[in-house]
């Protein structure tokens, strides 16, 4: 699925700005049929954010199921002949979209775009109405999963994830023309050998028979510098710039349908020429072996909750780079496409992760004394279930392909991973994003009940990706009781021989906060506590990354362990810096393995 573009060829109208938006608490709208007119008693609403904290309204925040949102638009006068399609670039978790009476799309998954050609719906220079059901409801067939519980005050949702379910229209909606013959797919894959790149790429078209493709890359500065012609080739290029960490040096494909002399339909893809691979226990990219520092992020800011922001996207991306982070996590859940485009352009690797998380039900009975069934059988995560997951992990691989920023694709966060059923869930799931993709390694992120002696996933990995929390959740204050067993894991998991990146290790901070006994919570225990790991790291070799947990403080569902949400942040959910904000600064930006040039 290409995403909406200007160009020569094509046009794009922004539906972005406040919608009309009501709850349904009694799940009467679908079959009242709401779509069929105005939305009656509704409020303003905008799109994109989450709907939870804009309105000062528990109803709304607290709020399980249906939301109905609405809008008008006018088609523009020049679509016409145009073919229409209207495109949401993420709706959160599930919806279904009408175009004034007809019924266009539905999509499951709250984190990757979906479209629906209307062009047979709508008239050149005439209003729609557009009408979109979303459901925020989590449920055993759902990534992520979650049960919706009645109680005598309603309907609760029980999820197994730390952060909170925000919902809602989080993403920039679309409107957009491509002539009717028209390119629908462009995948490329990159080389390097010597000073020369090679860019594989293949081309689907619709609608376009008898038409030829043909295409161009074009240097930063605008030069030509390879064409080819047919949907599928491969280009070469001499004296190579290449996409590295640290410098996004990206090519334009040009991507042409021409009939004749004429121009049916032109697309342009930003492309880097870059590599990845991982060799024995290192992690290459372009040949260099490269060490991961930076954070796991979330979406997640006050008031639009996840909805994205383009003034946050910059921001964070300045504090990534004040603090010498050349990488983060999509943690737990692929972030919108604009954040990748902004990697991609400032030369940041991003480890690209599904939204699977919270598949790990006996980790979350230990927690709240409750019983749960297994998580990967019929009572819980069944086969349908692993359908949605394969399908979240194909949606996520046809979304994110051709990011140079992304070089390792995480199927699930901290699954239940020691048990045979856990095996037999994963395998196949590995497999398929190899097929997707056999251009990037595929891992998954390791949890603290399944180390070294009973992970039975981790031989599917090509990197053993481990979150960790010695000194936090286990030694809770003691630091130095904590070292020796952190040292002595990460031990064991290097003789696997595969690449280790500690993808969490961090303690709730309370900004403020202070002590001169390092004492939990206090901003000189996050400092010593990230020292202790970071002592840890530099001596074991097949440690080729740290990721703090979390780049911001975040919200969360209520909880006794949590105050206002998980405060692992470096930074303020407003982003201002607690003291390991400087730590990390003072490490990653002085010498060590990461300022390598990969
Ligand atoms: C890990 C999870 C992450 C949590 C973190 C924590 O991967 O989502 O927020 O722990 O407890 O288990 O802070």
């Amino acid at each position: 699925m290409l995403r909406p573009q200007d160009g020569p060829t094509r046009e794009r109208k922004s539906l972005n700005g406040l919608w009309r938006f009501t709850l349904d608490p009694a799940s009467e709208g679908r079959d009242a049929g709401w779509w069929r007119q105005p939305l009656r008693e509704a409020r303003d609403m905008p799109v994109p954010a989450s709907y939870n904290d804009v309105p000062v309204d528990a109803a709304v925040r607290d709020h399980v199921g249906d939301v109905w949102y609405q809008t008008t638009v006018r088609v523009p006068r020049g679509w016409d002949g145009e073919r229409v399609v209207l495109r949401f670039d993420a709706a959160t978790h599930r919806a279904v979209v009408w175009v004034d009476d007809i019924e266009v799309v539905r999509h499951e998954g709250g984190y990757t775009p979906f479209e629906a050609d209307v062009t047979a719906h709508v008239r050149a220079g005439e209003e729609v109405r557009i009408t979109a059901v979303v459901d925020n409801r989590l449920t055993w067939h759902s990534v992520p999963p979650g049960i919706v519980e009645e109680t005598a005050a309603g309907p609760r949702q029980n999820y197994f994830h730390d952060f909170f379910n925000y919902a809602g229209l989080h993403r920039s909606v679309w409107l957009y023309s491509t002539p009717p013959s028209h390119l629908s797919d462009i995948t490329v894959v990159t080389g390097l050998s010597g000073t020369s790149g090679s860019v594989d790429y293949q081309v689907e078209t619709a609608g376009a028979d008898g038409a030829d493709v043909r295409v161009a890359l074009i240097d930063a500065e605008g030069s030509e510098v390879a064409r080819a012609s047919g949907a599928v080739g491969v280009l070469s290029v001499p004296e190579v710039h290449p996409w590295r960490p640290g410098e996004g040096y990206l090519y334009d494909l040009l991507v042409e349908l021409v009939d004749g002399d004429d121009v049916v339909d032109a697309y342009t893809l930003a492309v880097g020429i870059r590599t990845v691979e991982v060799r024995g226990t290192e992690f290459l990219i372009n040949g260099n072996p490269f060490y991961f520092t930076g954070f796991g992020k979330h979406e997640d800011l006050p008031v639009r909750g996840k909805g994205h922001d383009d003034v946050f996207l910059v921001h964070d991306f300045a504090l990534l780079e004040w603090i010498g982070a050349n990488s983060f996590r999509t943690s737990h859940y692929p972030y919108a496409e604009e954040v990748l485009d902004y990697a991609d352009r400032h030369g940041i690797v991003v480890i690209d992760e599904t939204a699977a998380v919270g598949q790990n039900l006996g980790m979350i009975g230990g927690l709240t004394g409750r019983d749960y069934p297994p998580t990967f059988s019929s009572e819980a995560i069944d086969d349908t279930g692993r359908e949605v997951h394969a399908q979240a992990i194909r949606e996520l691989v046809a979304r994110d392909k051709n990011h140079p920023s992304v070089v390792l694709w995480s199927i699930s966060n901290e699954p239940e991973a020691h048990t045979d059923s856990a095996r037999e869930f994963f395998e196949p799931l590995f497999a398929l994003t190899r097929e997707l993709d056999p251009t990037r390694p595929v891992g998954y992120v390791n949890q603290m009940l399944a180390p070294p002696d009973k992970d039975q996933v981790d031989q599917y990995a090509d990197v053993l990706m481990i979150n960790r929390y010695y000194g936090w959740y286990r030694q809770t204050g003691e630091l130095d009781a904590a070292e020796p067993e952190l040292r002595a894991e990460l031990q064991e998991w290097a003789k696997r021989g595969k690449p280790i990146i500690v993808t969490e290790y961090g303690a709730d901070t309370l900004a403020g906060l202070h002590s001169t006994l390092a004492q939990p919570w206090t901003e000189e225990y996050q400092v010593e506590f990230l020292e202790m790991y970071h002592r840890v790291f530099d001596e074991i070799d097949a440690v080729v990354g740290e990721q703090v947990w979390n780049f911001a403080d975040f919200a969360t569902k209520a909880g006794i362990i949590r105050v206002d949400g998980n405060k692992k942040g470096v930074f303020t959910r407003d982003r201002r810096p607690k003291a390991a904000a400087s730590a990390l600064r003072r490490r990653w930006r002085g010498p060590g393995p990461w300022r390598t040039d990969a």
